[in-house]
């Protein structure tokens, strides 16, 4: 009878040379061999090195793989992967090429993968060559966050997934999303495709974007600053984007024909709620069209630019501000009345929130955004009616240069808001101004 074949989790560890060449070339060898593979393959992440510290940043990853070969084999096989790609031996700790850990290695008395504990069996092992489970594994950020991106839902040995450690901020320490996606394609996997460009300060990430855009960049272009001095909003406004914030923008090439794009700010606004939901347990909203609240206070605003040629959309820019550990002291005082931010700049994981907000966010927008190009409007609507905290509201929407008051009912299949007015009148709004009525108090925001 045929044995079902093994599931391992491989790490990966480069900091010299090519780093990210170096751990391509390990991936495709592992699957030249014939005998492993790549079910999966999480982001690369950038890290500082631990232990001998005067060296290089070390790029990481993680691999789920299939394997019929034993765990020790499976080591054989990994080490000799090492060596021909030139690793030399070094003190423990220092700089190499490529190293290639098994991190967990699962039998299976079924045709499961190893979040689905009821089939599985954990391998553990305790010998000179190979200790399993990895016994530093758990103390790593550049291994849980990684193998968590692959399987959040693994169970660990306290019964926890493992993804409730990405809400550990500490695990981010010394760590941040380097690119997603296409580095692997060349590996033979599919992937959702976001390579990332950071820069220390910008006019606007939208601009950079635009620009890029122009001369042919791909979708999944991903532009992050640490701050900007030239922040737009919409219709000309200023967005003040001082350090601790994320300012994204994000780069897409959908072949569609309408001409408007309030799905995007709807997608981002739902992918900004929940990722903030799953981060730091706030309570975000979507306000329609382009806001994110937290109590009723705007953390977030999202900027659409798109650019057609004749009627097909060439390429759209999604931007996206997210104020996560600012100063709001630095906003004029009018904003600071509306505004808040996620954490202080003085929490001790700030920057490390900062970029599990990212990661969580880009996987929110993938999965959103493919839904979107499969299904259309109508596939995302329900779920960002959930989102959307504009429904059953009093709200004043400028429509045509008109305002136009009554109840926001519900969201059409174009992404557009419904307003049923005191006369009992259904208007369709398409993008627009709104204001929220707090009972007692007026109209709120804008
Ligand atoms: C927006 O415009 O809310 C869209 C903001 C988009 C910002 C991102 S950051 C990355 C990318 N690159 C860019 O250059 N832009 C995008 P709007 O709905 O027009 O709101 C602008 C208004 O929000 C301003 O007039 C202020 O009242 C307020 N505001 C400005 N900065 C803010 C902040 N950091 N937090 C909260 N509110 C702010």
């Amino acid at each position: 009878m045929k044995r079902t074949p093994a599931h391992a989790y491989l790490g990966f560890g480069s900091n010299l040379e090519e780093r990210r060449e170096n751990i391509t070339n390990g991936l495709a060898m592992l699957r030249e061999s014939g005998q492993v593979k790549i079910i999966k393959i999480s982001s690369l992440y950038e890290t500082e090195p631990m232990g001998y510290t005067r060296q290089g940043l070390f790029l990481n990853a993680v691999a789920l793989v299939e394997t019929d070969l034993s765990p020790q084999d499976l080591l054989s096989l990994c080490k000799s992967v090492e060596v021909q790609l030139g690793r030399k031996p070094t003190v423990r700790w220092g700089p190499r090429i490529l190293d290639i850990d098994i991190l967990m290695y699962f039998m299976e008395s079924g045709d499961t993968l190893p979040s689905d504990s009821e089939n599985v069996i954990q391998v553990e092992l305790d010998t000179q060559a190979l200790t399993l489970p990895h016994p530093r594994m758990w103390e790593r950020g550049f291994v849980i966050i990684p193998l968590a991106e692959v399987s959040p839902n693994l169970l660990m040995a306290d019964g926890r997934r493992i993804k409730s450690l990405i809400q550990d901020f500490r695990m981010w320490t010394g760590l941040r999303l380097f690119e997603t996606g296409p580095w692997w394609q060349e590996v033979g996997v599919n992937c959702k495709g976001w390579q990332i460009m950071r820069f220390a300060e910008v006019e606007s990430t939208n601009t950079i974007a635009v620009n890029l855009a122009s001369f042919g960049a791909p979708e999944g272009t991903c532009i992050i600053a640490e701050t900007q001095s030239a922040g737009r909003g919409r219709r000309g406004r200023l967005w003040h984007s001082p350090s601790g914030g994320l300012w994204l923008s994000i780069l897409l090439r959908p072949k569609i024909q309408s001409p408007d794009v309030g799905w995007l700010s709807l997608i981002a606004g739902v992918a900004v709620s929940s990722a903030i939901r799953d981060t730091f347990q706030l309570p975000a909203v979507v306000k329609w069209p382009n806001d994110v609240l937290v109590s009723g206070k705007k953390v977030c605003g999202i900027l659409p630019e798109t650019r057609f040629i004749g009627d097909e959309m060439d390429f759209a820019v999604v931007g996206i501000g997210v104020n996560v550990a600012i100063d709001t002291s630095l906003l004029p005082r009018k904003v600071q009345e509306t505004s808040a931010t996620l954490v202080s700049p003085d929490h001790p994981f700030a920057s490390e929130a900062r970029e599990a907000l990212t990661v969580s966010l880009l996987d929110n927008f993938s999965l959103l955004y493919r839904q979107f190009l499969s299904e259309g409007f109508s596939g995302i609507l329900q779920e960002v009616k959930e989102y959307c905290d504009t429904l059953g509201r009093e709200v004043i929407v400028s429509h045509l240069g008109m305002p136009v008051h009554g109840i926001a009912v519900d969201i059409d299949s174009d992404a557009g808001l419904i307003i049923r007015t005191e006369s009992g009148e259904d208007i369709h709004v398409m993008s627009g101004e709104v204001s929220i009525r707090v009972p007692g108090a007026g109209y709120a925001c804008e």
